[in-house]
């Protein structure tokens, strides 16, 4: 037994030199031809990023995969930081959810210069040749953006305008704040009865929804009457200010928000939050999948989509046990 193992010590060794991928020991349980993988995740801003992260560290474990998971905290230095370590460890994939969607250029030709392949997960980069990145697994964010305003209008038939609008928007830079803010635009523009009076940032948590909401409120008084908010959390934060601010959330002001996270249908179930647009975070499993294919140097799509709905009041009840987030 001995004997075999030395020798599954020194194959690995010498065949698959770095097949431990830069050797920090430990992972016993890790087959011979572990991938390692470096996952940089954005941080933990909301219910949708946490079950994201527990998607990806269920799907990426032994005896197929060696995760070196790292939390950035919502900050790209810290970002980079993680992807230079894991390209100094010579990880044999490198998958990360860029906070935000420029300057990765730098790093990125890193990675490429090393021979590690980049998979993103959820969130596009803006980089000069996308050939410094293998694929992006992740959801359609302009259509998000465009689903929720479709829902809007919808809800406000035979209603007159003006019909004045806020806009709780993401992590500024981030790629959903600027897809769901264009793609919000792009149908509301097409009615004349909407106005979006005031957008600003809640950076995706509810304590800064909430602080923005109140601001929002201060701002404008009486002339609030819909709400988008880029993710549940924040809309659930300005749920909150709303209250505070004496004023009925999903009846005075009607409420639309991005993720369809539980506490969105709790939120719903509850009256208080209008509908919410699906943004599904359980990527892991086809990004083990996609892993597997990049590190095996098979062709795989620039892109793969990832499929959801919309979700309204009358459905949360039926819905909420099925939710797997
Ligand atoms: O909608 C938000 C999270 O990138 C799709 O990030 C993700 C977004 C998600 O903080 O809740």
């Amino acid at each position: 037994m001995r004997k075999i193992l030395g020798m599954a010590a020194l194959l690995c060794a010498a065949v698959l030199a770095g097949c431990s991928g830069g050797g920090e020991g430990g992972q016993a349980a890790a087959g011979e031809d572990a991938i390692t993988v470096g996952f940089s995740q954005v941080g933990a801003e909301s219910e949708w990023r946490t079950a994201n992260t527990r998607s990806v560290k269920e799907a990426l474990v032994a005896p197929d995969f060696t995760l070196r998971f790292s939390d950035a905290q919502q900050k790209q230095e810290n970002q980079i930081k993680a992807l230079r370590s894991f390209i100094a460890q010579g990880v044999d994939v490198i998958a990360f959810s860029p906070v935000v969607e420029t300057g990765w250029d730098t790093v990125l030709r890193e990675a490429k210069a090393a021979n590690i392949p980049v998979v993103l997960t959820d969130r596009a980069v803006n980089v000069s040749d996308d050939a410094l990145y293998a694929t992006l697994i992740g959801s359609d964010f302009v259509e998000e953006g465009r689903r929720a305003a479709r829902w809007v209008i919808e809800d406000s038939q035979g209603k007159d305008g003006p019909i004045r609008i806020v806009e709780l928007q993401g992590t500024v830079g981030s790629a959903p704040a600027n897809d769901r803010m264009r793609g919000f635009k792009e149908v509301i523009d097409g009615d004349s009865r909407f106005e979006i009076v005031r957008s600003q940032s809640g950076d995706f948590t509810r304590a800064r929804g909430k602080e923005v909401m109140e601001a929002f409120l201060k701002a404008e008084g009486d002339g609030i009457d819909v709400l988008f908010a880029h993710n549940d959390d924040m809309a659930i934060g300005a749920i909150q200010a709303i209250e505070e601010a004496g004023r009925k959330p999903g009846t005075d002001i009607r409420i639309v928000s991005i993720d369809g996270v539980r506490g969105a249908f709790e939120a719903m179930k509850a009256g208080k939050l209008n509908a919410t647009v699906e943004c599904n975070p359980l990527l892991g499993p086809q990004l083990a999948d996609l892993i597997r294919e990049v590190h095996a140097g098979r062709e795989v799509p620039k892109r793969v989509m990832v499929e959801e709905g919309v979700f309204t009041q009358d459905q949360a009840d039926a819905e909420l046990p099925n939710r797997k987030y």
